[in-house]
C-alpha cells in the first residue's frame, strides 16, 4: 500500500486529492511544521534527504517531487487514461505533460517570492518587481489557457489540474486573484469535487 508522508500545511494535500480521485488505497503519515520556523520536522529527513513533503513510499520506492509522484501514480493506476491523455496522440500527451510540470517548474517560484515579501512587510528593489511581473504573467497565461473551458486541458478534468489548482489556490491566499474571475471559478469548481472534500476530511485536522 502507498504511504504518503504528509506535511501540514502545504502541497501534499494535493497529493492526497490525487490518491482520492484515482481511488488508490493509501496510508497517511502526518507531520507538523515548526511553529516559528515553519519548517518540516527533522523526522522527514529520515524518509528523504531533502526533508520535504510530499514523499510517497510504495514498496522499496521512495519518491519525492509532486509532479513526479503524479506521473508515477498515473503510470501505475490510471490504466484507463481517465486522468491523462493516451500517448497515441503524442502531441496532445506532450502538451499535457507541459501543464503537469508547469506549476512547480515556473509558477511556484514567483508565488513564493511574493509570500516571503508579504511576510517581510517591506518592498524589495529587485524582488518586488520580479514577483509582480512574473505572477501577472503566469496567472494571465493560466487564464488564457483556460479560456471558456472548465479545466486546464479543455472540457475534461485531468491530472494537470492538480498542480494548477494548487498554484491558483496559493495565488488566492496571497490576494492575487481579484482581477481573475475565471481563475476564482476554476478554483471553486475543483475544490468542490467530492475527492477534494474527501482529502480535506482525511488530511486536514
Ligand atoms: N518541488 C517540491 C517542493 C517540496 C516542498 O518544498 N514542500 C514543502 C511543503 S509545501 C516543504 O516540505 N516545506 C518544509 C521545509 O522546507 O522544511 C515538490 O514539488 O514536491
Amino acid at each position: 500500500m502507498i504511504l504518503l508522508h504528509h506535511l501540514r500545511i502545504g502541497r501534499s494535500l494535493f497529493t492526497v486529492w490525487q490518491l482520492e480521485e484515482l481511488g488508490i488505497e493509501y496510508d497517511l503519515k502526518v507531520y507538523h511544521r515548526h511553529p516559528e520556523t515553519f519548517l518540516a520536522p527533522v523526522e522527514l529527513k529520515a524518509v528523504h534527504p531533502l526533508g520535504k513533503s510530499p514523499v510517497i513510499e510504495d514498496g522499496d520506492l521512495i519518491l519525492s517531487e509532486s509532479s513526479s509522484i503524479t506521473t508515477y501514480l498515473l503510470e501505475k493506476f490510471d490504466t484507463q487514461n481517465k486522468f491523462s491523455p493516451s500517448r497515441d496522440d503524442i502531441a496532445n500527451w506532450a502538451n499535457f505533460t507541459q501543464w503537469l510540470h508547469y506549476p512547480e517548474g515556473s509558477v511556484f517560484c514567483p508565488l513564493l517570492v511574493k509570500m516571503l515579501l508579504l511576510r517581510s512587510n517591506e518592498p524589495h528593489i529587485t524582488l518586488t518587481p520580479y514577483s509582480e511581473r512574473e505572477t501577472a504573467l503566469h496567472l494571465s497565461h493560466i487564464a488564457n489557457q483556460l479560456g471558456d473551458n472548465e479545466y486546464i486541458m479543455g472540457e475534461n478534468f485531468t491530472a494537470a489540474d492538480f498542480g494548477v489548482t494548487y498554484v491558483v489556490s496559493l495565488a488566492k491566499r496571497l490576494g492575487l486573484l481579484d482581477s481573475y474571475g475565471s481563475l476564482n471559478d476554476y478554483l471553486e469548481r475543483n475544490l468542490a469535487r467530492p475527492a477534494f472534500k474527501q482529502a480535506v476530511e482525511k488530511a486536514v485536522e
